[in-house]
């Protein structure tokens, strides 16, 4: 048996070797940090005039929907202990700081008539706090928490928010736009609107797929590129920052390499990924949606296409709106061709019409929809570059969970190191990958999970009043790799 043999099956065997992972260092100014999102962390849900929000509503009217009936009343308390969480920051040596603003926090009617400056002055303390400790702030506008107000009006499926979106965000740019260079519209607008309208699997958890998850997206489409421009109007200038969107996704893998795989799969990036970048990147959604939707609208005897359309106008005022790009990856899918599935109630996953599937033997995480695929990581980051015309790209999210019932978490060691390989290995590629983001900094409020999945590099104890934070081993590794750039023991020069 040739020595390659004995070599394979022993990598396999341990997962990922050392070996295998890329010894080139990341260059000097490349962005190392971690995320995370207001109603996850901050607690404080009704303190110092802070509005509901959709997530507050959801977690106190139907608390059988999470997962041990948890809300995030209190989560990581952050609202008190944002200190202590630059402190971990600062520990780590992380470059930025990913977080989220609360838009109940900050206009408790979703509106600026009144203003919460209170929930301000939290702010403008933590983005000072960073700022004392050299940290970069990255600002999203939108993290799923829309004012429960606005919400009774309509929400994201109905037009008024489009302009409610950006008197918040021209709000936002004002208020902390002086020290803030990064800013993200939304966070994975996909989750807002397929699982918020669509699959109703996220708040405000309604069921209508196929209709109402599309009418959100326009609208959020229309208000991410509206508050681009006002960025870009009235603030850039004397502000200088950044401003995109972050868009997540699996890396869809297809079956094989036959041309109906092959289209399948490309199919299934393009209603994914394609749905919210391709009109800001390219122009209008994607060819493949507008034709499979109308068909299939016709196809069900409706007059025009469920998919709603951009006038000219907004085509053009859309498209360019990004300085980047925001992505956020945690695994991926296998996807094949089936036959055109049959016309009956509308569906989003009709529409798209493909099969997807995950392998049994990929090695999983306490999420049931992740599994750890590094290799995914690489091949979705070049799909990106050639799709989208080369952008910068910040990556935004990536991380793995596990139960909580250690603090020795290699599988999170192993996800970052291997990860982060394919990262490098796509820079080596000619990707313009121009920062990463661990999700997340703690251990946090899991949504519908409620405190089942551990995201955290640091351990939250959610029983403790406290709310006490304990580095999990993968703290070290981490910060180790943040002060080398290097994910081995030595690198060669970037
Ligand atoms: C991110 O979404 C979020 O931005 C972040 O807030 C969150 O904490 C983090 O992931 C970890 O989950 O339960 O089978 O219905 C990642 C994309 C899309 C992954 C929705 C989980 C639900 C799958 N997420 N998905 S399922």
């Amino acid at each position: 048996m040739s020595l390659k043999v004995v070599v394979l099956c022993c990598l396999l065997a341990t997962g990922f070797s050392d070996d295998e992972v890329n010894n080139k260092a990341f260059p000097g100014d490349f962005l190392f940090g971690t995320a995370t999102a207001s109603y996850q962390v901050e607690g404080a849900w009704n303190e110092d005039g802070k509005g509901e929000n959709i997530w507050d509503h959801l977690t106190h009217t139907q608390p059988d929907l999470v997962d041990g009936k948890a809300n995030g009343d209190i989560a990581c308390d952050s609202y008190h202990k944002y200190k202590e969480d630059v402190a971990l920051l600062k520990d780590l040596g992380a470059n930025h700081y990913r977080f989220s603003l609360s838009w109940s926090r900050i206009l408790p009617n979703g509106t600026p008539d009144k203003l919460n400056v209170a929930g301000v002055n939290y702010y403008k303390n933590l983005i000072q706090e960073l700022k004392n400790n050299d940290i970069i702030p990255l600002v999203t506008i939108y993290h799923w928490d829309l004012p429960q107000v606005l919400q009774e009006q309509g929400g994201w499926t109905d037009d008024f928010i489009v302009e409610a979106f950006a008197d918040y965000a021209r709000v936002c740019f004002e208020l902390f736009g002086d020290d803030v260079k990064y800013w993200l519209t939304f966070n994975e607008p996909k989750q807002t609107c397929l699982q918020g309208y669509g699959d109703g699997s996220m708040a405000p958890a309604i069921k209508e797929s196929g209709v109402m998850d599309y009418k959100c997206t326009h609208n959020v489409i229309r208000s991410h590129a509206k508050a681009w421009h006002i960025y870009d109007q009235e603030f850039r200038s004397t502000q200088n920052g950044r401003i995109s969107i972050t868009i997540d996704t699996n890396w869809f893998e297809p079956d094989d390499d036959s041309a109906e795989n092959e289209a399948a799969a490309e199919t299934k990036r393009q209603f994914t990924f394609g749905w919210y970048a391709n009109a800001i990147f390219n122009g209008d959604y994607p060819e493949v949606m507008r034709t499979r939707i109308a068909n299939r609208s016709a196809a069900e005897g409706l007059s025009e296409s469920r998919l709603p359309k951009f006038t000219d106008e907004e085509l053009s005022y859309i498209l360019g709106t990004h300085d980047y790009l925001g992505l956020n990856v945690y695994t991926s899918s296998i996807i094949k061709a089936i036959p055109e599935p049959e016309i009956g109630t509308p569906s989003y996953y009709s529409d798209i019409g493909v099969g997807e599937y995950v392998p049994d033997d990929w090695p999983g995480s306490a999420s049931s929809w992740l599994k750890v695929t590094p290799w995914g990581m690489r091949k979705l980051l070049n799909w990106v570059k050639t799709t989208y015309n080369d952008p910068e790209i910040f990556i935004t999210e990536n991380g793995v969970s596990e139960d909580g019932s250690s603090l020795e978490d290699e599988i999170r060691i192993n996800y970052y190191r291997d990860y982060l390989s394919n990262v490098r290995d796509a820079m080596d590629d000619g990707v313009k990958v121009i920062g990463y983001t661990a999700w997340s900094l703690m251990d946090n409020f899991e949504w519908m999970r409620g405190y089942t999945e551990k995201f955290g590099l640091y351990y939250v104890d959610f029983e403790s009043q406290n709310r006490t934070r304990v580095p999990k081993s993968s703290v070290e590794f981490f910060k180790k790799v943040i002060a080398t750039r290097c994910l081995v023991d030595t690198c060669e020069e970037a």
